[in-house]
């Protein structure tokens, strides 16, 4: 079978799949779930933006989640003092079903000169973890941060999340404060494979 077959044998959720309460026969393994969907739909504790260092909105995944907040996440993003590279900032997540927003700013990919876009990468979806773990929150979902405006190539950028998770996986475990599930909520067909693929690669279903 092909690694997306592979995966739908498992029972991957589709498109329109909104809860947050996915079923045990829908994880990828007993802490990782790759959808496809829009992730301002999903009723996690917490979701992750792909902002600008601004942090006041734009277009992409970072419009859609401003748009569905309404106007007092803008409020509250004008008084963080923007954010730099690879970091993250957490706020309430106002009209949205989750409860709360974590906005980090992925790497321009071609920005030449500056610093190693893998690098920054993997730093915003750790410190994501960090932060979503020192609030205590137990399920997040991220989108995928710089592939769309910011030009980072599919496949190395799914490459780079999934190594960084299987480590931050690996340091927390046993770790009694450790989030419960991560979800990868992708927009776009062709990064459902390229997930699925870099899944089977460097972190094999368990079950
Ligand atoms: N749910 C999930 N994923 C989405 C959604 C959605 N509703 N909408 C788009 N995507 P991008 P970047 C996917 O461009 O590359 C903004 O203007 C999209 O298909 O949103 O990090 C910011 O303000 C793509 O796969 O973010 C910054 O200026 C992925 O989300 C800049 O864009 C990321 O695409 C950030 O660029």
């Amino acid at each position: 079978p092909t690694v997306t077959q592979l995966y739908r044998t498992k029972k991957l959720p589709s498109a329109g799949s909104t809860s947050s309460t996915f079923p045990p026969s829908q994880y990828l393994n007993d802490r990782i779930s790759l959808i496809r969907n829009d992730i301002t739909k999903l009723d996690v504790e917490c979701i992750v933006n792909a902002a600008n260092r601004s942090l006041l909105g734009g277009g992409g995944v970072d419009g859609a989640i401003h748009r569905a907040a309404g106007p007092r996440l803008l409020e509250e993003c004008s008084g963080l003092g923007g954010c730099e590279t690879g970091d993250a900032k957490i706020t309430k997540a106002y009209d949205l079903p989750c409860k709360h927003v974590i906005h980090t700013v992925g790497p321009i990919y071609d920005s030449a000169g500056k610093q190693d876009p893998e690098y920054m990468l993997r730093s915003c979806y750790r410190t994501s973890l960090e932060l979503a773990v020192q609030h205590g929150l137990k399920t997040i979902a991220f989108p995928a941060i710089s592939t769309g405006v910011y030009g980072y190539p599919h496949h190395l950028a799914a490459r780079a999340v999934v190594q960084e998770i299987r480590q931050f996986l690996e340091q927390s475990k046993g770790d009694p404060n450790a989030l419960h599930r991560v979800v990868f909520c992708n927009f776009e067909p062709r990064d459902m494979d390229v997930y699925a693929q870099m899944f089977l690669q460097y972190l094999p279903p368990t079950a």
